[in-house]
């Protein structure tokens, strides 16, 4: 059997395998970090992992699991260490990373991970929680004081299950205790992800002790983040891959792509690790950042992974393999998005989207398009309708965003083109499929039941008469043409200035 990744095999790596440039043992934890998935490994991990590199510190990462025990079955009898492999063209380049020195499990180990947060040397605390971590209503930002969870841990404030409960139950503690606040650092794919954060929090606790939310309120920072690299699902193939190279069993690698980017609001309550030695952006305000990258990238994501698994496409590099899918987001991107944008001071947005084309056709990388497809309800308002919005509101036409809506409406009906079941994952998953059967497939009913969901269109979206026709006419095509031929369509469509243009 091949010996297992871990701290005493790390000297019998391969001599073009990157490691940790730094004595593990000595690091002592700084950051908790909430939600231990793919993306913080192949990100956060990685910038940290760097700095400790350069300049040692005492930055290593407790990482906490809010679900399952599954990556701390894999990666602590590694402890803790994992490969990031970088794909693209050339062989992979591997890297083993040692910055995150435990794992936790929130549901097993609620008062360890307390413990970690309440901690004076924990300075900062990341989350990479998913949208639906945060307990709030898409489209208003607002906490949803009815959620289940949220529910519970207002009850039990001691014992929260939420990532709400948990920053606000540690941050108290800290204020009984007279130790300082950590920055709370969401790198969540939110829009204002910063100041979304600390209105939840700030509400949830006033809901609790009107003087800690004040205390909240005076003394916690929210810095806002953009957070950008693609790093799918790993798969038993890149698992055996990463084997192969190393000579030894890593049991939960991660795949990502030559490209990251971090930038970062330097606004922090302690010190904080100099992770612009690592290439990230420290500035005074991430909006514009955050809106080109959500909106160009997130917002062509999701367009592709709806209407590129109605065509067929298991990948976004095989959907982006067909060329009408390649005009058609490249002209949404230039036509639709690009109006929208302010452009950050450091960006070449001509650059930006050109690159963004290639890393999407990216071959190496098997980003399915039913994972980005998941929680589209949580992901639609900051993704495509503040775009939408934007331009309705400038009398620009909406002709592609209202085709990306109206495949999420035939994506969440749950039925494929063949007929065959679609395994919808999303919070609203049941309601939006109850609509859906109630409504049938006439795109005009169907389109109407699924914008009177508030959660993702609001209640100014579902009166734009324009915004309604544009979705249901996109809608009709896709049910009557298929994706394929819609795609085609609209790719080969030029754009007038009214609304469906
Ligand atoms: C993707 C993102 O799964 C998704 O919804 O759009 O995870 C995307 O890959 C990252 O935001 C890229 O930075």
């Amino acid at each position: 059997m091949t010996a297992r990744l871990n701290n005493d095999a790390l000297d019998r790596l391969p001599a073009d395998v990157g490691r940790p440039g730094y004595d593990r043992g000595r690091a002592g934890i700084g950051i908790v970090h909430l939600g231990l998935g793919a993306f913080h490994r192949a990100h956060q991990a990685v910038y940290t992992d760097d700095v400790m590199g350069r300049e040692g510190g005492d930055w290593a990462i407790s990482g906490v699991s809010l679900r399952h025990g599954d990556t701390r079955c894999a990666l602590a009898p590694q402890d803790g260490l994992y490969t990031v492999a970088v794909r693209s063209g050339e062989p992979d380049r591997l890297r083993v990373i040692g910055s995150v020195r435990e794992i936790l499990v929130a549901p097993e180990q609620p008062e360890a991970v307390l413990a970690r947060l309440i901690a004076p040397q924990t300075r900062i605390v990341t989350l990479t929680v998913t949208e639906k971590g945060y307990c709030h209503d898409p489209a208003t930002g607002e906490l949803r004081l009815d959620d289940a969870g949220i529910r519970h841990d207002l009850a039990h404030p001691d014992r929260p299950h939420t990532v709400i409960g948990y920053l606000v139950a540690a941050l108290a503690r800290r204020r009984t205790a007279g130790t300082a606040p950590f920055t709370p650092l969401t790198c969540d794919n939110l829009p204002a992800n910063g100041r979304t954060l600390g209105r939840l929090v700030l509400a949830y606790a006033r809901a609790l002790d009107g003087g800690l939310a004040d205390w909240i309120g005076q003394a916690v920072p929210f810095p806002s983040t953009m957070v950008d690299r693609i790093v799918p699902a790993t798969t038993q193939d890149d698992r055996a891959a990463v084997d192969a190279r190393l000579g030894l069993a890593d049991a939960w690698p991660v795949v990502t792509e030559p490209f990251t980017q971090w930038v970062i609001e330097d606004r922090f309550a302690g010190p904080r690790p100099a992770w612009e030695l690592a290439g990230a952006e420290l500035v005074e305000d991430v909006e514009p950042y955050e809106h080109m990258k959500l909106r160009l990238l997130n917002g062509s994501h999701s367009t592709m992974a709806y209407l590129g698994y109605l065509a067929g496409y298991e990948t976004i590099a095989e959907t982006m393999a067909d060329p009408a899918f390649v005009t058609l987001i490249g002209r949404m991107m230039d036509r639709e998005v690009t109006p929208t944008l302010t452009v950050p001071a450091s960006a070449d947005l001509g650059r930006y989207k050109a690159a963004l084309l290639d890393r999407f056709a990216n071959p190496g990388l098997k980003h399915r398009t039913w994972q980005i497809a998941m929680d589209g309800s949580q992901k639609l308002p900051q993704r495509l309708l503040g775009t939408v919005r934007d331009r309705l509101a400038a009398g620009r036409s909406i002709a592609r965003l209202a085709l990306a809506v109206a495949g999420w409406m035939r994506y969440v009906t749950g039925i494929d083109e063949a007929g065959r079941p679609i395994e919808v994952s999303d919070p609203l998953a049941g309601d939006l499929r109850r609509l859906a059967d109630q409504a049938g497939r006439d795109p005009a009913a169907l389109a109407d039941a699924l914008l009177s969901v508030k959660a993702v269109f609001g209640s100014d979206l579902p009166q734009n008469m324009a915004f309604r026709s544009t979705v249901t006419s996109a809608l009709g095509t896709l049910i009557h043409q298929g994706a394929r031929a819609t795609v085609a369509a609209y790719a080969g469509m030029s754009s007038g200035p009214g609304c469906g243009g």
